[in-house]
């Protein structure tokens, strides 16, 4: 099962999930810093301060990319780095360790792709209301413009923001990512200016950048898929897809917000106050190419007959993760089912056939608009053996099925350009802290020491053959 010839074959990493170094160079803290030293929040009480210590070693890890024969690397740019508070003149400090990492990378003949966003926002912006009020989005159009200014003649692939969903949702809505907000309006609020700030990134960006630049946001797109064909539980689906997906799509590919997300939504925010004239003409200018991230499907109902959810009961087998306040405003009375599937490390049930039908209906729905898959992966209970190797046939199974999958998809006419497995080492995750391992490179947190698993091997043989073999289970 061979890919396209010039198919983008990659890995992501994320700044605070990986580079440490958290007050060096002028850095401030940016909201997860602040989250993950907030007692009870993340796993252990785990934070950033040094994870795999990449700001240091960076150039021993772009030698791993090399060795995995790897085409491209996708990478996020801390904001409180480059723009201590969010405001202001950069630090060329913090612009010199991006310079750096994206010269290492091009000797090696490695193609960057650059974030601008992945989930730091400067906690200072925070201070002033963070993602629920408009002047952030303001600030992070000038933002991508430094950004770009600083590396767009070395840079050619930016996305401005990724998941924005998990940013408004799981940041301001169930309050289990920073800044630990849980108030339903305030999530919304948060995913317009969000949507806005993409709108006046890409802007900046098209202003900065060579006219050959491409220009992306990547999306966590949620496969909804309803427990039943019934009425109901067709339209929970419905309510999952619209507050999941089309809250994003919606304004960014498809000209405005969705009517039926304004109207589950009404009683929580004044939509025509928040979305101002113009905004969606600024959200929807075009893009080159968008950015998929998946891992598992989602499955829904409705509540039976009768039935008040509880607080946290909704989220019972919500992929994402325990809280009493849900991450889907105005349809809390929604019930999540754990797909069929077997379960990674992170309890998210395993069907690549999700992948496939999230391609295929992203291609039908939008003609012509190039797809990259920016994330793909799955943790597992990694361990060391007693002759230093790290076997993990699992994620080799994961990741040979979902490129599958792709694979299908693009045989059946989509138009995918790339592959990004999540991720290159294992790193920080998020709430669960280090806890749960998503790299194909193992990293020992004791020494730093790198060790890649036998899936990095076979990631590295399928890049270099651009081939699969083939699958025996269909996806
Ligand atoms: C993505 N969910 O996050 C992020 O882009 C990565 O930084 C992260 O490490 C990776 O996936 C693995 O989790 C997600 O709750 C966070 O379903 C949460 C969810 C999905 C993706």
């Amino acid at each position: 099962m061979t890919f396209p010839s010039t198919f983008l074959w990659g890995s992501a990493t994320a700044a605070y999930q990986i580079e440490g170094a958290a007050a060096e160079d002028g850095r401030t803290p940016s909201i997860w810093d602040t989250f993950s030293h907030t007692p009870g929040k993340t796993y252990q009480g785990d934070t950033g301060d040094v994870a795999t210590d990449h700001y240091h070693r960076f150039r021993e890890d772009v030698a791993l990319m090399a060795e995995l024969g790897l085409k491209a690397y996708r990478f996020s740019i801390s904001w409180p780095r480059v723009q201590p508070t969010g405001r202001g003149p950069a630090v060329e400090r913090g612009l010199d360790f991006y310079r750096a990492l994206v010269d290492e990378l091009l000797a090696a003949g490695i193609e960057p792709v650059a974030t601008l966003y992945h989930w730091d926002l400067p906690q200072d912006l925070e201070d002033l209301g963070g993602w629920t009020v408009r002047e952030t989005a303001e600030r992070f159009g000038e933002y991508a413009a430094i950004a770009a200014r600083a590396l767009g003649d070395k840079v050619k692939f930016w996305t401005t923001l990724n998941e924005p969903w998990c940013s408004a949702f799981l940041g301001y809505g169930s309050g289990v990512h920073a800044p630990g907000r849980t108030d339903p309006a305030d999530a919304l609020r948060a995913a317009h200016h969000l949507n806005l700030a993409h709108g006046r990134a890409v802007a900046a960006l098209r202003a900065e950048l060579p006219a050959d630049a491409k220009v992306s946001v990547t999306l966590n797109l949620h496969q909804v898929r309803a427990l039943t064909a019934s009425p109901a539980d067709l339209d929970a689906a419905r309510r999952i897809d619209a507050v999941g997906n089309r809250v994003f799509t919606g304004p960014i590919l498809e000209g405005g917000y969705p009517a039926d997300l304004r109207a589950d939504t009404a009683h929580l925010v004044d939509w025509d106050a928040l979305v101002q004239p113009g905004d969606e003409a600024v959200i929807g200018a075009p893009i080159d190419v968008l950015g998929i991230n998946y891992y598992s499907p989602t499955l829904v109902s409705a509540p039976a007959e009768g039935e008040e959810l509880a607080p946290g009961e909704a989220a019972r087998n919500d992929a994402h993760g325990a809280s009493d306040h849900s991450p889907w405003p105005g349809s809390e009375q929604v019930v999540f089912h754990l797909p069929p599937g077997e379960l990674t490390a992170m309890n998210w049930a395993i069907d690549p056939s999700g992948l496939y039908d999230l391609i295929t209906d992203v291609s039908r729905r939008h003609p012509g608009l190039p797809l990259m898959i920016t994330e793909n992966g799955a943790a597992f209970e990694d361990t060391v053996n007693a002759e230093g190797e790290v076997l993990d046939p699992r994620r080799i199974d994961y990741v040979h099925r979902h490129l599958a999958a792709v694979h299908r998809a693009i045989a059946d006419g989509a138009d995918v350009r790339g592959y990004f497995l999540w991720s290159l080492l294992d790193n920080f995750e998020w709430s669960y802290g280090y806890s749960r391992r998503f790299g194909a490179v193992y990293v020992d947190y004791a020494t730093q020491l790198r060790i890649p698993k036998a899936s990095a091997r076979w990631y590295a043989r399928t890049v270099r053959s651009n081939s699969i073999p083939q699958v025996d289970s269909p996806s």
